[in-house]
């Protein structure tokens, strides 16, 4: 639409904020009823690589479900939210949070998953932490799955592999959906949906021992069964509350191509479409025509039930969201060096400098993707993940000066400044871990996004006492100037 005047900056209203996932923030993981869940079975790696269900056997959850406690498994503990919340949000208020996103535990609220009846108690935590957000004016944004499920429906079903699986959430989501309709407005479905398609405890389908072809199978099986659980619970959620607003949830992987042979060219194109493959059906409502191709030449086929393709139309998001942490490389014969990366591993980018995890920091890259998404989607967008992990160190003054947080924050969140100048409509910005948690990824409490440190060590030694660091004080003059004073 042509318009004289553009945009300045973020929109009034704009939410800032941080989020964080139950399973990293939490613990409190077998209290007043909680069952266990798949992010709990998986044990902390020696190495820094990611984790998936691929790492979960049959033999290995069985010796999870028998060990009673959480030395082996650190998302068992969080960093005690469970009993900190009010502190915790205390101390989000006082940077001036306008929203704070969080996930719901599954297993808190159905402990087996396929219970006929909630857990009052579970319901009840939730309702205590509504009602201390609503307190500061705080509006919660919760993920309906955020890399966990009850176990109990990986044992019995095999998680999303099976498609039971999407009665078990719609029992769930329908529960939560109406306890809380007046005091939830925005929801995600489901965090990352694209990890399914890597494996991750999300999908909470075992594959350990498949060969690639077939764990390639399962996992878009198990993503199908997801895209029609997602678009179920949107249309569930508007007949509950006409007034809510429901988005999908996708890791953004920013691709670039190695050069400008137009071989380089078609396959970061590829690879684009790879992840954008996620947000074409949860928005547009659609498969979209090259995953056929993709389909085929990998041998999956997708178990599809008549309705499905109506199922999906009718459950179209409100708007999307997504994680951003770098971007990556791609190149037609993959000669470059590789760096690690938020799901995928990627080729180096020579012009970009690496986090001390080798993700790639590139905040233009975010300007180009809000460009892209609201290109292709006409949807509101919501950055509602973006940040720097890091090892921080407490300094003799009992401080953490995190000038290296401010710096990696201040440049995304000016690209993110220019793509609304652009025309780019933007909702708001939730950082990754405004508290330090448990990473996802590696299980390490040494690896931390947070304005507010959390004493505890990788081995869940510490106080828990929370410290503002050095980042604090310059988010809340952020929030406080709408961005303007980066
Ligand atoms: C995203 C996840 C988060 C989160 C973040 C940082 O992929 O949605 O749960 O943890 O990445 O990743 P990590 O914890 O591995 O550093």
């Amino acid at each position: 639409m042509y318009r004289e005047n553009v945009p300045t900056g973020f929109k009034d209203g704009f939410l800032w904020g941080g989020a964080t996932a139950a399973n990293q923030v939490e613990g409190g993981w077998n209290r007043d009823g909680k069952g266990l869940t798949t992010a709990e079975v998986v044990r902390k790696a020696d190495d820094r690589k990611n984790f998936t269900m691929s790492d979960v056997t049959k033999e290995s959850m069985a010796e999870a479900i028998a060990d009673k406690s959480d030395e082996h498994y650190p998302k068992r503990r969080g960093v005690d939210f469970y009993d900190h919340y009010k502190e915790d949000i205390a101390l989000f208020a006082e940077m001036g949070f306008k929203a704070y996103r969080m996930s719901i535990a599954w297993a808190r609220i159905f402990p087996q998953g396929d219970d006929q009846e909630p857990n009052e108690a579970g319901l009840a935590f939730y309702d205590r932490v509504f009602d201390e957000l609503a307190k500061y004016n705080i509006e919660p944004v919760v993920t309906l799955s955020h890399y966990e499920m009850p176990l109990h429906l990986t044992e019995k079903q095999n998680g999303w592999a099976s498609r039971e699986t999407i009665n078990d959430f719609l029992r769930f989501t329908k529960t939560v959906f109406t306890r809380y309709q007046d005091k939830v407005k925005y929801w995600l479905t489901f965090n990352e949906i694209n990890s399914t398609t890597f494996g991750f405890t999300g999908s909470g389908a075992i594959d350990a021992g498949l060969s690639e072809r077939e764990k390639t199978q399962i996992r878009y099986q198990s993503l199908h069964h997801q895209f029609i659980a997602s678009a179920l619970a949107v249309q569930q959620g508007h007949k509950i509350n006409p007034e809510f607003k429901i988005g999908s949830m996708l890791a953004r992987m920013q691709t670039y191509p190695a050069t400008p042979n137009p071989d380089d060219v078609r396959a970061a194109q590829q690879s684009d479409d790879a992840n954008l493959f996620f947000t074409d059906v949860q928005v547009r409502g659609e498969y979209p025509e090259y995953m056929n191709r993709f389909f085929a030449e990998h041998g999956v086929k997708i178990a599809m039930e008549p309705g499905d393709e109506a199922i999906l139309k009718a459950g179209k998001v409100d708007f999307l969201s997504f994680s951003y942490y770098m971007s990556t490389v791609t190149s037609a014969k993959h000669a470059g060096d590789t760096t690690m990366g938020n799901l995928v591993f990627g080729e180096k980018n020579p012009y970009l400098q690496t986090s001390e995890w080798g993700w790639q920091i590139d905040p233009v890259g975010l300007r180009i993707t809000l460009n892209t998404f609201w290109d292709r989607y006409r949807v509101p967008l919501f950055v509602v993940e973006n940040g720097l992990g890091a090892e921080d160190k407490l300094t003799a003054d009992g401080q953490v000066h995190d000038s290296y947080r401010i710096d990696y924050l201040r440049r995304h969140i000016e690209q993110m400044k220019e793509a609304v100048k652009d025309g780019v409509d933007l909702m708001g910005y939730t950082m990754w871990g405004p508290i330090d948690l448990i990473s996802a990824s590696t299980s390490e409490m040494s690896k931390r996004y947070g304005f507010i440190y959390v004493d505890q060590d990788d081995e869940g030694n510490g106080t828990l006492k929370r410290i503002r660091k050095d980042s604090f004080k310059w988010y809340q003059r952020v929030i406080a100037t709408n961005g303007e004073d980066l």
